[in-house]
């Protein structure tokens, strides 16, 4: 089996594994020629030639053990018929859904292969272009992350439209939840079936509930969601990032570890707590603050051997950043972090 693939089920190997979240786009020249080539970000995503070149330049660049397939968590959304539009530096766009369009876009979920088939294209095309010892890691976002960019309509601050919509309008919000789950498992298994080998759930704005808030939008939804996907493809392990929650809830995803094998760990995490309460029950990824990669190659190579030395006590370590690499990160401490995992053990 392949490094990463051992290390999400706890299995021991020589080395930990590694990749890094958002390695794909940004922070790369060679990505940035390839954007200004294809227009707009979502010609990228729905271009397999373009995707699959994107998703692979990390990887011959630095050796990565897995790479994520390049494409967005918004293409769900779009897929059902909601507007989407990436303006460059200023993130994406979209016109805010109402109660009344929820009907319309569940219309929609048996039409969705239709805008996503590039994308399971672009999974073929990877998997032709890695190596034996790399995965391909599948993905998509959370019901909750990408509810929120429908109803406020893009990025946000404290996501009060949508926490108050989901109480106001509270089985209409059901209903919408309910079909991001059942698009993202229609999409996460085309992937499989194209090509991925393990699948990251995002949910990037998961820490911003009440506690009850928390386990109707964060909590019950993922689960859920494992679950099914755990059920048509058992083979597939699955890995959820819900970034920012507090360590007792990391603690109620751990004790599911049925439903799914990895939990990705944000920056603000302890690594030798996670390694004590997590690591005996679920693989833990994470989790350098990618600001430490602005420093300079010395003080990476320290930070990333003491987090290797933690993590590489228990079998089940990833390693990866707190959150995404990013876009001004300079090369040279990319090199230093490769070699620093790449020489150790
Ligand atoms: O390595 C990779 O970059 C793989 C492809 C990938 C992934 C996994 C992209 C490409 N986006 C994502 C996930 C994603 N998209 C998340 C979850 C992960 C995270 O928290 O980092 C989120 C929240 C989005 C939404 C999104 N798409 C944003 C964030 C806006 C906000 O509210 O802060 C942005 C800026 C995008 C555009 C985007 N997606 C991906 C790239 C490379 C870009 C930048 C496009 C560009 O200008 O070139």
């Amino acid at each position: 089996m392949k490094r990463f693939l051992k290390a999400l089920y706890r299995e021991e190997v020589d080395r930990p594994p590694f990749w890094m979240m958002r390695q794909a786009g940004r922070s790369l020249p060679e990505y940035r020629e390839l954007r200004l080539k294809a227009g707009g970000f979502l010609d990228l995503c729905y271009n397999p030639a373009f995707g699959a070149e994107v998703t692979l330049q990390p990887l011959k660049r630095f050796g990565m053990d897995a790479a994520i397939l390049f494409s967005d968590i918004l293409v769900i959304p779009h897929a059902l018929g909601q507007d989407l539009t990436f303006q460059a530096g200023e993130g994406p766009k979209l016109p805010p859904i109402s109660v009344e369009d929820i009907p319309k876009l569940r219309e929609n979920l048996d039409n969705i292969h239709e805008t996503l088939n590039p994308i399971y294209e672009t999974v073929r095309r990877v998997k032709e272009g890695l190596t034996e010892e790399q995965t391909l890691i599948g993905f998509c976002g959370a019901p909750w992350t990408v509810s929120t960019y429908m109803i406020e309509g893009g990025g946000s601050k404290n996501y009060a439209k949508t926490t108050s919509f989901s109480i106001k309008h509270a089985e209409e919000y059901d209903e919408l939840m309910d079909l991001l789950i059942e698009a993202s498992i229609r999409y996460l298994s085309k992937q499989i079936e194209a090509g991925a080998e393990a699948i990251q759930i995002f949910d990037s704005w998961a820490a911003v509930h009440s506690p009850e808030q928390f386990t109707r939008c964060v909590l019950k939804p993922l689960l859920k969601m494992a679950k099914r996907l755990k059920e048509i493809h058992p083979d597939t392990p699955i890995i959820l990032f819900p970034r920012g929650i507090h360590p007792h809830q990391l603690e109620l995803f751990a004790a599911h570890n049925a439903n799914f094998e990895a939990l990705g760990l944000d920056t603000t995490i302890d690594m030798n707590w996670a390694s004590e309460k997590l690591q005996d029950k679920v693989c833990i990824q994470g989790n350098l603050d990618p600001n430490l990669l602005l420093t300079t190659p010395d003080v990476v190579k320290e930070k990333v051997t003491n987090l290797l030395e933690i993590g590489h006590k228990k079998p089940g370590f990833v390693f990866n950043l707190g959150h995404g690499v990013l876009p001004e990160t300079p090369m040279e401490n990319l090199e230093s972090l490769v070699k620093t995992i790449k020489d150790f053990g």
